[in-house]
């Protein structure tokens, strides 16, 4: 346990960068705008405003699936959000999504457009619209809906608890990586005992649910998230490992996963996607937009 001599104050104030962490320079307590512009338009109904992150992946891959599942309507455009520069701050983004996070996501095929915003939301939207990826009987929709929101309340103890004290802080604090490494082998354990009783994570049907939770617990299993897969021990959750990598070889995943990606190896990163050929002809210039 570490002596920490951290005392808080009666009344908290901000002090800009004083934590020095990785998102030091994009965290404010205060929402709203910071600067004046407008967001690109592509030529697709879709407007998809995002980076590759686990929960940008998520939208990716779901529009990569529908889109081989011979939905054309749901071709789009993927602009880059940089939110290490602050893009999310725009005003234009602000008026996609007044949380100022990605993924979000303006579709012009209605009048007004609408705009959705939350990555579980707009797995939900595109399957209702397009009818694909979440079952129609009640109880296989509410099975699917069950662990779509389960995804979306645990993944903050992943990525915000667990992925920031063990990695991402800029010092190793172990109240707080015991708190939270518990807590991600704890949920890794829910995943392993359902995936133990189905193919799938609701059922026997590949559905949103899947793809929300496999940019999640499906990358920490299958080494993608720093370290973290052998720290967690991960070649434990078999039934896990079995379904992360049943979901990686899908093409639509392997399409998905890399749009709007801007990091890792070149061959790994599609950084705007606008037309299925972008995936051919991935040229330097455009890796490097
Ligand atoms: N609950 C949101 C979380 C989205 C989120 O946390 N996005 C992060 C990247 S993974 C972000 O945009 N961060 C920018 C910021 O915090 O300023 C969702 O599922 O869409």
């Amino acid at each position: 346990m570490s002596d920490n001599q951290y005392q808080p104050p009666k009344v908290w104030t901000w002090e800009p960068n004083a934590n020095g962490g990785p998102f030091a320079n994009i965290n404010r307590p205060v929402s709203g705008s910071t600067h004046e512009k407008d967001l690109p338009v592509g030529k697709h109904p879709l407007q998809l405003y995002s980076l590759g992150t686990p929960n940008g992946q998520k939208v990716t891959i779901m529009l990569e699936e529908l889109l081989a599942a011979g939905v054309s309507e749901a071709e789009y455009d993927a602009w880059l959000i940089r939110i290490g520069e602050g893009d999310q701050f725009s005003s234009g983004f602000v008026d996609v999504n007044p949380n100022s996070k990605i993924p979000a996501l303006r579709d012009h095929a209605t009048t007004p457009p609408t705009r959705v915003f939350e990555s579980g939301a707009i797995l939900l939207y595109l399957a209702e619209k397009f009818g694909h990826f979440l079952p129609k009987d009640p109880a296989g929709r509410t099975e699917t809906l069950n662990w779509l929101f389960w995804l979306q309340g645990s993944a903050p103890f992943l990525g915000g608890g667990f992925g920031h004290f063990y990695h991402y802080a800029p010092v190793k604090i172990e109240y707080a990586i015991n708190r939270f490494t518990m807590e991600a082998k704890r949920q890794l354990d829910v995943l392993e005992q359902q995936l133990g009783r189905h193919t799938f994570i609701a059922g026997e049907e590949y559905s949103i649910a899947d793809m929300a939770i496999w940019p999640w617990y499906g990358n920490i299993v299958l080494g993608n998230a720093y370290e973290a897969a052998e720290f967690l021990d991960a070649d434990s959750y078999k039934n896990v490992l079995r379904w992360a990598k049943a979901v990686a070889a899908r093409p639509a995943v392997q399409r998905g996963r890399i749009v709007n990606r801007a990091v890792g190896p070149l061959n790994e990163q599609l950084r705007e996607r606008h037309d299925a050929a972008d995936f051919d002809t991935q040229t330097e210039d455009k890796r490097q937009a």
